[in-house]
């Protein structure tokens, strides 16, 4: 997809948290002096726009410390609080990065129902494929024969092998053989695919401390990223979910998915704010091309509705 494409998109996206955002602060500061009814509407509107009490707290002592009793414009407002957003979110927009010294570097793909796993798994396949890589994909989510279609489905798509096991087959036995094919086939990155489930915490954990444990026999260092994939439309309910499954698993990083449709963008600011966790990509769409390296500042801008 052109890069003009992606923007649109991206900006189409973050359509709900700009209208929120953007929208009320171009009301709010019609031209108007920045007084501590003004400050307060603007902490209410970066609250609501899901950046988080502490992200809404720290842009209005910073404008309070800038900008107090001053005649101020939306714009000049909004301008502002994308170089603020940007600083927040420059340190984690850090793609991820494939050790050349591991053959396969195993990429452990994991987080709740539905938040896009397989998705990110076809994408990132096919933008390794593109790179002239060879990936390796993993059918872990061995629960439901749908997910290891879906799964195949992205393999044909994209080139790239699956490994997958009979219907119910131990997930961690999988990964393990995967992971030894992989390396005898010296292939440059396994991606595994894992169930999805918070409901149920503990089994959860069991599987997937037993995957990390299993594949740590065949190589000690693995897995070398656990890609942790969140629905960017589930709000504040993703700050839960990284809490839990850093419980879990040593997460190494997010990707934060379905910022297209009707997202709410500001939860990645509140998630750099609470975690500083890379966050790898952002999906915005659903086609193999729909995955995008994250831009902290033109992901600033779109929010604040510059
Ligand atoms: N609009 C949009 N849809 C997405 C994106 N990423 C994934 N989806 C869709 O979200 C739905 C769930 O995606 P999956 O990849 O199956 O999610 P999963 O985490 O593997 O789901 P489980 O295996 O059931 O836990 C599918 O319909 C995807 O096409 C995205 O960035 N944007
Ligand atoms: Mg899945």
């Amino acid at each position: 997809m052109a890069v003009g494409g992606f923007f649109s998109r991206l900006k189409e996206g973050l359509s709900h948290s700009t209208q929120k955002l953007g929208g009320g602060i171009t009301q709010v500061f019609r031209t108007r002096r920045l007084d501590d009814e003004a400050l307060e509407e603007l902490e209410e509107l970066l609250i609501s726009a899901d950046l988080g009490t502490e992200v809404a707290q720290r842009v209005i002592s910073s404008f309070r410390r800038s900008r107090f009793g001053k005649e101020v414009t939306g714009e000049e407002i909004k301008e502002a609080l994308a170089e603020e957003i940007a600083a927040i979110l420059r340190p984690v927009a850090r793609p991820l990065e494939l050790d050349p010294e591991r053959r396969p570097h195993v990429v452990l793909v994991v987080g709740v129902n539905g938040t896009g796993k397989t998705t990110t798994i076809g994408k990132l396949a096919q933008q390794y494929r593109e790179q002239g890589l060879h990936p390796v994909l993993v059918a872990g989510d061995t629960f439901r024969a749908a997910a290891v279609e879906q799964l195949q489905i992205w393999g044909q798509r994209t080139g790239c092998a699956v490994i997958a096991g009979p219907p119910r087959a131990d997930a961690a036995g999988l990964a393990f053989e995967a992971l030894a094919r992989a390396s005898a086939e010296r292939a440059e990155v396994l991606l595994v695919d894992t169930a999805g489930r918070l409901h149920n915490k503990s089994v959860l954990m069991d599987e997937l401390a037993k995957i990390i444990r299993v594949m740590r026999k065949h190589d000690p260092t693995a897995p070398h990223s656990v890609l942790l994939v969140l629905d960017a439309t589930t709000g504040q309910n993703a700050i839960q979910q990284v809490k839990v499954f850093k419980e879990m698993v040593d997460v190494t990083g997010l990707v934060v998915t379905k910022l297209d449709g009707s997202a709410r963008g500001g939860i990645v600011v509140a998630l750099a704010e609470t975690f500083g966790l890379p966050v790898h990509a952002v999906g915005v769409g659903e086609r193999a091309s729909d995955l995008r390296a994250f831009d902290a500042m033109e992901f600033a801008r779109g929010l604040a509705g510059v």
